[in-house]
């Protein structure tokens, strides 16, 4: 395909200061590397670990100046002369995990997301808060060009991290597995794929928009736990047999839930931590999780593989998680909405607007 024009300076949302304002300014468009290839993104999801970085919440120093995001889908517009299994015009997106260096132990059995030199966008690298980002070509996402940019965005971070979450959780079909904090972002897609995976959901999380969201998207039960008198009865008490669900996918951003888990999970049952509360520590009665034979396990994003497969069930129509679209310059918007706990699903940001 011809070559497509690229400007010499776009839109971004930048961060100068761990903790401070985001600018929304013009800045040069990046050049593609030999391994490399720009983006146009059209659309952003806003995924909470954005508001991590921006808050500097965990040990692991984010770059700065900084343009976050992770969830961006778009257009190949130039590529680095290394390249050639994607063409320019192709539809590709921008994740987490932006390179890895393909040949460490991690990266050979194709767990590169604890590759120890991987690059994380919108965090260690520019990310998808501006019109024109770069990728590794061997780890951006392939999307065809029958999927909707906006609607696959939030694909692009939590759909393949609660897939690849719930292959973790090595539940099967007809079993049960618990939600928590499935009203978020990376909850609402995970009800969808449990729904697509022949799984039982439990949501749970907080307010009566939060729980309308998750009837609609089909749990079989949820539980509001700023209204639960006792969450662990009521999770287990949801169940078929009162035992309690398989698996529990923990995708909260409190600690709490994380000391919870165990004591409502079914013996021989899966607690996948996902979510990354600030300073938290999971804890685990010793006398429980043993009898019960638990298994307590930490899930990060998902590999080039989980990738693709988790954007087929999306391309096949059986991941609909609602969002809403609003515009690159309105992002510090979606970050108080985000902190005040206020949103049901996702924002989507429109990078032109
Ligand atoms: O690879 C990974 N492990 C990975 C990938 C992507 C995101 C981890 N994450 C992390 C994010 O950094 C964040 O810490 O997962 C967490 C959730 O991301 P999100 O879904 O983007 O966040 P959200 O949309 O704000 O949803 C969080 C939900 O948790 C609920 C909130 O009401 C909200 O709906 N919640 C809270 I806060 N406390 C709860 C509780 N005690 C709770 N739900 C149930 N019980
Ligand atoms: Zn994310």
């Amino acid at each position: 395909m011809a070559a497509i024009e690229v400007p010499k300076t776009q839109w971004a949302q930048v961060l100068e200061e761990v903790g401070g304002q985001l600018k929304y300014k013009e800045i040069p468009v990046p050049t593609p590397g030999p391994d490399e290839v720009l983006i146009n993104v059209k659309y952003s999801g806003v995924c909470h670990t954005d508001l991590h970085a921006l808050k500097g919440d965990w040990p692991l120093d984010v770059k700065i100046p900084l343009v976050g995001g992770h969830e961006g889908a778009g257009v190949v517009v130039a590529r680095g002369q290394l390249v050639h299994d994607i063409e320019i015009g192709d539809h590709a997106g921008i994740k987490w995990l932006n390179g890895s260096c393909l040949s460490c132990s991690f990266c050979q059995t194709a767990d590169e997301s604890l590759c120890p030199k991987a690059l994380l966008s919108g965090y260690t690298v520019d990310g998808t808060f501006q019109q024109y980002a770069i990728g590794k070509a061997a780890h951006v996402a392939r999307l065809s060009k029958d999927i909707p940019l906006d609607g696959v965005a939030p694909v692009l971070c939590a759909g393949i991290t609660v897939y690849k979450g719930l292959k973790e959780a090595n539940v099967k079909a007809g079993e049960t597995v618990a939600i928590v904090g499935a009203g978020g972002g990376l909850g609402s897609l995970a009800i969808q794929y449990c729904k697509a995976m022949g799984i039982r959901a439990i949501g749970i999380d907080g307010g009566d928009e939060k729980r309308a969201m998750c009837d609609s998207l089909g749990a079989d039960a949820f539980i509001d736990f700023t209204k639960s008198k006792d969450v662990v009865k009521d999770v287990q008490a949801a169940t078929e047999d009162g035992l309690g669900p398989h698996a529990v996918i923990l995708l909260a951003v409190a600690e709490k839930p994380f000391q919870q888990a165990t004591e409502y999970v079914r013996p021989r049952g899966t607690v996948v931590a996902i979510g990354l509360p600030a300073g938290a520590y999971l804890k685990a009665e010793v006398f429980s999780t043993v009898v019960k034979m638990i298994s307590i396990k930490g899930s990060y994003v998902g590999n080039r593989k989980d990738t693709q497969e988790a954007l087929d069930f999306y391309r096949r129509g059986l991941i609909k998680a609602p969002y809403k679209i609003i515009g690159l310059s309105e992002l510090p918007k979606v970050f108080d909405l985000m902190l005040a706990g206020k949103i049901a699903g996702r924002y989507v940001l429109d990078t032109y607007k």
